[in-house]
């Protein structure tokens, strides 16, 4: 049974950006809910594939120092553990993760066509498709099945969950493996990453979700880790039920024990955890207003999918924050939606005019902060919401 956890009214597509400031927008319902069974956070109200991943897509992975070393080291590490020929990858953006593989037997899937693009010319094979059963058949039959499938941040945009790893196993050898990195539901409540929670991310994963929906589909957990990416991602390792790979019990008992302990397979300590995230959002807002109100400005440094969301869960407009930073070069001279905040290209010669800085790629802190010394130390400031609002001016 579907429990509604939290809603949020009349929320645009978070990556839907506005060529111009005045234009029409499409706004949708945002219910969450967790599910009595299978313990699945999930997005209710779904909207059509083809609109949340269109063919000018703007969200590119390789905007990021952080996740090009990320994916460089996740993709060694895999080579080494389970030396992999036939690679299949779902979700391959710019080939940030399949670059570090031999495009004679690596393979992907992606259906926004101008990343498929990128890759094709990169010569792996890319599918400019949706994962679908009619795809994955065609891939079996034609390039046998898989020693590897990997997915980073694509399992969870997925509706029809069942589908897609029942398609999943069709595809892998009887010892392949199955690797899926996805935002780990776990840190998110941890971290009261409210602005986590968009149409574009289907489900929020719990080990404890996850297992369940992999043993539903003929799959098996095997074993998990936690890496540091996207506020802590969740690295899953699944198998065919029938593999003889062994099981790493101890590692995925120790998490379980983790996630039943804060409660993300109870319904009632969720909700708690919501009204936490309720509270910080009213925070946020009050803190850019008393930040104004001393005559200071505020600009957005980040125009993630999470800075957009949060301007429009916050309701904040570019009366509060001026502009938004980004050096993605198809975000730029747009706007968010709704809010209405003008992106504009990255510039670090702007930012001696900048009093604040709200970080919109919070996730990025670290990396934002060594590339910015010489903004904090003639004085500017970084405003981070997560877990809870905070000044860092060191
Ligand atoms: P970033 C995306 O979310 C979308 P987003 C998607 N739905 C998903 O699942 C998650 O990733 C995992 C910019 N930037 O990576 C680049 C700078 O301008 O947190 C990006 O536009 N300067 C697929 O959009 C944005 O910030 C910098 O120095 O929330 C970061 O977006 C850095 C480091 C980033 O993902």
């Amino acid at each position: 049974m579907l429990k509604n956890l939290i809603s949020f009214k009349k929320i645009p597509l978070s990556n839907s950006l506005l060529e111009n400031k005045n234009e029409n927008i499409n706004y949708y319902d945002l219910n969450i809910s967790f599910d009595d069974d299978t313990k699945l956070v999930s997005v209710v109200d779904n909207v059509n594939p083809e609109e949340l991943f269109p063919d000018d897509y703007v969200y590119d992975s390789s905007q990021s120092t952080t996740m090009v070393n990320h994916f460089k080291d996740c993709a060694e590490y895999l080579q080494k553990r389970f030396i992999p020929y036939n690679t299949l990858e779902i979700g391959s953006n710019s080939g940030i993760f399949i670059r570090h593989f031999n495009p004679d037997t690596t393979i992907a899937v992606e259906p926004c066509s101008n990343f498929a693009d990128i890759t094709n010319d990169m010569e792996y094979k890319t599918y400019d498709s949706f994962w679908s059963t009619h795809l994955a058949k065609y891939i079996r039959l034609t390039h046998g099945t898989m020693d590897l499938i990997f997915s980073a941040n694509t399992i969870s945009h997925i509706q029809g969950l069942d589908e897609c790893l029942t398609n999943v196993k069709k595809c892998l050898n009887e010892d392949g493996v199955f690797v899926v990195e996805c935002p780990s539901f776990l840190e998110l409540l941890r971290e009261n990453a409210f602005d986590q929670f968009y149409h574009e991310h289907q489900s929020y994963f719990s080990m404890i979700s996850f297992r369940n929906l992999l043993e539903k589909n003929g799959l098996k957990l095997f074993d998990i880790e936690l890496v540091p990416v996207h506020g802590g991602t969740y690295r899953f390792f699944a198998c065919r039920q029938d593999s003889s790979i062994d099981v790493n019990h101890n590692n995925i008992n120790k998490w379980e024990t983790e996630e039943k302990e804060f409660g993300v397979d109870s319904y009632n300590k969720l909700k708690d955890r919501m009204s936490i995230m309720k509270k910080n959002m009213i925070d946020i807002k009050e803190t850019l207003q008393k930040i104004k109100s001393e005559n200071k400005n505020i600009i957005g440094y980040g125009a993630s999918a999470k800075f957009i969301q949060v301007s429009n869960m916050c309701d904040l407009n570019n009366n509060l924050i001026s502009y938004v930073m980004d050096t993605t070069p198809d975000k730029q001279n747009k706007y968010t939606p709704k809010s209405r905040i003008p992106i504009e290209k990255y510039d670090k010669n702007k930012l001696k005019n900048v009093d604040y800085c709200f970080l919109g790629a919070w996730n990025f802190l670290d990396e934002i902060v060594e590339k910015e010394k010489e903004f904090i130390s003639n004085g500017g400031k970084f405003i981070t919401h997560i877990p809870k609002v905070e000044i860092i001016d060191k």
